[in-house]
């Protein structure tokens, strides 16, 4: 049956996750064809197909076993999850990875004038948000009592608009809170993008394949900061030349022909190689350094 032969993956149709979600997936070597406006893209070389959905629709389908997996931001999938505990019911979407990308935080903002003077100024104030389950959660855990004014969107503008006394929104760089004369004060979540998948066994076939996925993405994610390193260097500097090495365990040494006292030395690192490392693994006497981006690794 067709349906135990391909897996089918829930991305966000448009927005800020679409490109960085396309984007690991073609490091992972998946190659789709996909029209303009199509809900639905073919991998032509994996047995994997994308449905392109509103990232809000995303834990659903994978909860409801109408996708097998989704990339989705963990600030949408804790509110489902909440959301679906306050009406008694258990979330069924198990997470398997956190990517880097799509970070953001939800946190509390108070506009300019308000008396900050830590949780406590909470009690009795309105909050608007578009994650109220979230936030519901937080001040329970903290005992205070605070009116939940949940919006659609344009959070933001709430205060101005006298319809709340702050707001918990989600922030990356902050510009949104400043143009809008918001000041934040307390985060009360982290979040990226995780990958999830159903919790219904599937067909061996689509195990395996969700195997090799995860192993792709775990290469994927190692390689981004990684560099292959070389240089050569006196066989006495060795010692100091490896500490100096950011993240590699096992460096290669090759002996150079011709050059009895010097090796040349190969190195992955794990972290990204910036122009101090080099300086400094000149000054212990290493030459000719190279730094090479890695393209795929697998442990
Ligand atoms: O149509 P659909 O429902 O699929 O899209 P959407 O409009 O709900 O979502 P979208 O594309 O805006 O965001 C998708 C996901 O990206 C979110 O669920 C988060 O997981 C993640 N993400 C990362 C963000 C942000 N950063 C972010 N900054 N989502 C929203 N924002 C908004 C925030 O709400 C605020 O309005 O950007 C503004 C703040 O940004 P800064 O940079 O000014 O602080
Ligand atoms: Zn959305």
């Amino acid at each position: 049956m067709d349906k135990d032969l391909r897996l089918k993956l829930a991305v966000q149709k448009s927005g800020r996750l679409t490109d960085h979600s396309l984007d690991i997936l073609s490091r992972c070597g998946l190659k789709i064809s996909r029209g303009k406006d199509q809900l639905i893209a073919v991998g032509e070389n994996l047995p994997l197909d994308i449905l392109f959905v509103r990232d809000d629709d995303i834990p659903d389908l994978v909860q409801e076993d109408v996708c097998d997996l989704g990339l989705v931001g963990l600030n949408v999938l804790e509110e489902r999850r909440l959301e679906m505990a306050a009406r008694g019911q258990q979330a069924q979407f198990q997470i398997l990875r956190s990517l880097d990308f799509g970070r953001c935080r939800l946190s509390l903002a108070v506009p300019e004038g308000f008396d900050w003077q830590g949780l406590q100024s909470l009690r009795g104030k309105r909050i608007a948000t578009t994650y109220p389950a979230v936030l519901a959660r937080y001040l329970a855990e903290h005992s205070l009592q605070a009116e939940i004014v949940t919006l659609s969107g344009a959070v933001e503008i709430a205060p101005r608009l006298g319809r709340a006394d702050l707001i918990c929104d989600l922030v990356s760089s902050g510009s949104t809170l400043v143009a809008n004369r918001l000041r934040e004060v307390e985060t009360i979540l982290q979040s990226q993008v995780v990958l999830i998948r159903t919790p219904v066994k599937l067909s061996e076939f689509k195990e395996q394949w969700i195997t090799r996925l995860l192993l792709r993405i775990d290469g994927v994610e190692q390689v981004k900061e990684s560099k292959y390193i070389m240089l050569h260097a006196p066989r006495s500097a060795l010692p100091r030349i490896r500490e100096l090495l950011p993240g590699s365990e096992f460096p290669t040494i090759i002996p150079l022909e011709g050059s009895p006292d010097k090796v040349a030395v190969h190195a992955v690192c794990r972290e990204n190689v910036f122009w101090e490392t080099l300086e400094s693994l000149k000054g212990a006497g290493a030459s000719a350094l190279l730094v090479l981006p890695v393209e795929k690794m697998l442990s």
